[in-house]
C-alpha cells in the first residue's frame, strides 16, 4: 500500500512541504486544471507538475482527475475527438510515470452536497446532504447548489439538462463501454490503470442517470473490458452512503480479483433514507467500519493507492471543504496505525 494525498495544486492553501512532514505519505494526488476539458494534457505540463511533486520529495504516480467530457457521456458525435485527446493524454501520463488514472462518470455534478459546512458536536464542521433537500432543488430555477455556484451559466445547464432527458441508465452505460472499449487498450499501452470513481452521493440525482452505485454496477463496469487496466477507485465515503453496500465484502471480492488501483477512505455517518454527513476517519464516529476494510485490503494483498479522502475543517482551519489539510493528515496516520497494526499481527516487519 502506498500512502496518498490530494492536492490542488498551487492555488490550495495546503503546501507540499506540509504534505511531506505527515509521517508515512508516499505520493501527491493531482492534476492539471488550466488545461479545458477535452484538451490534451501536454508533456511540458505534466513535467511541470511532476517536477514539482518530485522536488518535495513525493511521488506522483496517481491523477484525480482527468475529467471526462460531456459528450462523451451523452455520446455525441464530437467524442471521437475528444476520446482520442483522451488517449493522448494517457500515453502522455503514462510516458511521465503515472500508474493509475482516477475519473468518474457522473452526468453533469461531479459530487453533491446539500451544506458544505455541517456543524457538528465537536465544533468541528463538515459537508453533508440531504436527500429532500436536493429533491426540493429546482434547477430549472437557475442553480444555487453548494460548491457549483460558479460552475455553469443557467443556459448552459438548461441545455445540459435538456440533453440529458434523453440519456437513461441504460444508455449512459452503453456510453460509459463505448469510452472504456476505446480508452482501456491505450491505457494499458501507455502503463497505466483507470480507476472509475463511483457516484457521489450513490442515487440518482436531479433526473440524471447514476450508474456507478452499488456492487452490481460496478461488476457490470469492470466486465465491460475484463483487463486489470479497467479498475475501480473504492471511496468508501461515497459508496457508504448507501448502508445496502457491504463495504469490507465488496473490497475483499473486487481487491481479491486486483480491480481495485486506488482506495479512497472516508467515513461518512448514513442514515437508512441516505441522508449522510462526513466525519472524522475513525470507525466509531460511523458508519464505515474502517478497520474491516483495511484488513479486506490486507488480506487481498493490495498493493495500490491509498488517499484519506474528505476530512472535516478543525482547528479554524478554513480552505476547500473537505480538502482542509488537519483532518485528513489525522487520516492518513489512523489509516497507517490500522495498517501496521494488520502487518504485525500477520508477522511482517515493520
Ligand atoms: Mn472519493
Amino acid at each position: 500500500m502506498k500512502m496518498t494525498f490530494r492536492w490542488y495544486g498551487d492555488d490550495d492553501p495546503v503546501t507540499l512541504s506540509a504534505i511531506r512532514q505527515i509521517p508515512g505519505m508516499y505520493g501527491i494526488v493531482s492534476a492539471i486544471y488550466e488545461t479545458p476539458v477535452g484538451e490534451v494534457w501536454t508533456p511540458e505540463a505534466i513535467a511541470a507538475l511532476k517536477g514539482k511533486i518530485n522536488r518535495a520529495g513525493l511521488a506522483f504516480e496517481v491523477v484525480e482527475s482527468v475529467p471526462v467530457h460531456e459528450d462523451i457521456k451523452l455520446g455525441k458525435p464530437s467524442r471521437d475527438r475528444l476520446i482520442a485527446n483522451y488517449g493522448e493524454t494517457l500515453r502522455n501520463l503514462g510516458a511521465a510515470g503515472v500508474k493509475v488514472v482516477c475519473y468518474n462518470f457522473m452526468p453533469v455534478f461531479d459530487w453533491t452536497r446539500t451544506d458544505l459546512a455541517l456543524q457538528l458536536a465537536d465544533g468541528s464542521n463538515a459537508l453533508s446532504f440531504n436527500a429532500a433537500e436536493a429533491d426540493a432543488i429546482d434547477l430549472s430555477k437557475g442553480l444555487s447548489l453548494p460548491g457549483w455556484d460558479a460552475s455553469y451559466k443557467p443556459e448552459e445547464l438548461a441545455s445540459l439538462l435538456e440533453e440529458y432527458g434523453a440519456i437513461d441508465e441504460a444508455q449512459l452505460l452503453e456510453n460509459l463501454a463505448f469510452f472504456l472499449k476505446a480508452i482501456i487498450p491505450l491505457a494499458e499501452e501507455a502503463g497505466l490503470r483507470m480507476a472509475i470513481h463511483p457516484d457521489d452521493p450513490p442515487r440518482p440525482i436531479f433526473g440524471l442517470p447514476r450508474i456507478v452505485k452499488n456492487r452490481a454496477d460496478l461488476e457490470r463496469i469492470l466486465a465491460v473490458v475484463d483487463n486489470p487496466a479497467n479498475a475501480l477507485t473504492f471511496c468508501t465515503g461515497s459508496l457508504g452512503a448507501d448502508l445496502g453496500n457491504d463495504l469490507p465484502a465488496m473490497v475483499r471480492e473486487f481487491s481479491g480479483r486486483d480491480r481495485i488501483a486506488f482506495a479512497h477512505l472516508r467515513n461518512v455517518k448514513t442514515s437508512p433514507a441516505g441522508d449522510f454527513n462526513e466525519v472524522a476517519h475513525l470507525s466509531s464516529e460511523g458508519s464505515v467500519d474502517m478497520g474491516a476494510v483495511l484488513r479486506a485490503y490486507y488480506e487481498t494483498g493490495f498493493d495500490g493507492y491509498f488517499r484519506p479522502d474528505h476530512g472535516r475543517m478543525i482547528w479554524s482551519e478554513t480552505g476547500k471543504p473537505g480538502y482542509g489539510l488537519y483532518d485528513r493528515a489525522l487520516g492518513a496516520v489512523y489509516l497507517n496505525g490500522i495498517w501496521e497494526g494488520l502487518r504485525k499481527a500477520a508477522g511482517a516487519p515493520a
